[in-house]
């Protein structure tokens, strides 16, 4: 199926979607929709997704979204999953839900290997409430908490899949893609798909804009995203690291 074409899985009859112009969270479930046909998987699916802008998604598929409290998306996922495991549970967050209030949800179905897939769109900014830092904000960054840009005494910023590998079993999927190559971010999302199918635990960050809050034109949010962004936060897929286990 191209990249062109409209997710078969996607839902007519919903209203518009209120994305801002520009943003990349309906590019991200459009890779999702698109990796859920060529697998078949419409009928198996359950999508949850946060707080965020993320909450946007709940009426973008055919398949059953359950909304879920803010960074609380994984463990209702994991719960979804155990209570059938026949489903194939997606958990769809922003940076702030996932690796701020949801770190420890995340990390801990990363240890136990849950079989879900969890989708997480890095935008640097905990967008939905006007643009404040998040721990993906890159160094030197203005944000509405961080006017004269993002200090070092605020930490280093959070590289999602990398820290992961510390702790995932071998078998887990990780990668970070990015709305500029939506084919290889669709590519990502069905191999994690897949992984889930197999009993693994999956990951996918997706490096994604918001022109709003980061107050870009056209041009400026691509360069952003491209020429910062990515380069702090490098597209690819993530081994686990190996360990020793005694
Ligand atoms: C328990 C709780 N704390 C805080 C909030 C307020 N809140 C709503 S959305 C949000 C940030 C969302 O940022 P992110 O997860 O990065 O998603 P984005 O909007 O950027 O896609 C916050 C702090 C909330 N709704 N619930
Ligand atoms: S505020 Fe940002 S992330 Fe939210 S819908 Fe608008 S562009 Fe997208
Ligand atoms: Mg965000």
């Amino acid at each position: 199926m191209s990249e062109l074409s409209m997710p078969h899985c996607w839902n007519r009859e919903s209203k518009p979607h209120r994305f801002c112009p520009g943003c990349g969270h309906g590019l991200v479930l459009k890779a999702l929709g698109l990796a859920v046909d060529e697998l078949g998987l419409e009928e198996r699916l359950v999508f949850a997704c946060d707080i965020g802008c993320s909450l946007l998604a709940w009426d973008f598929f055919t398949f059953p979204c359950m909304q879920t409290h803010h960074g609380r998306t994984i463990p209702v996922a994991v719960g979804l999953k155990r209570a059938s495991p026949d489903l194939v549970a997606v958990a769809y967050m922003g940076d702030g839900g996932g690796y701020s209030i949801g770190l420890q949800h995340l990390f801990s179905a990363a240890l136990r290997s849950d079989p879900i897939t969890a989708i997480l769109v890095n935008n640097t900014v905990y967008a939905m409430t006007g643009g404040q830092m998040a721990p993906t904000t890159l160094p030197g960054q203005k944000t509405e908490t961080t006017p004269f840009g993002r200090e070092d005494e605020t930490g280093r910023p959070f590289k999602g899949p990398e820290t992961l590998a510390a702790v995932v079993q071998p078998q887990a999927y990780l990668a970070r893609g990015t709305v500029a190559r939506i084919p290889q971010l669709k590519k990502m999302i069905k191999r994690a798909l897949e992984q889930q199918l197999q009993g693994h635990f999956a990951f996918v960050e997706a490096l994604s804009t918001c022109p709003t809050n980061w107050r870009t034109s056209a041009a400026d949010t691509w360069a952003f995203l491209e020429q910062k962004m990515s380069r702090y936060y490098r597209p690819g897929e993530i081994a686990a690291a190996a360990r020793e286990e005694s």
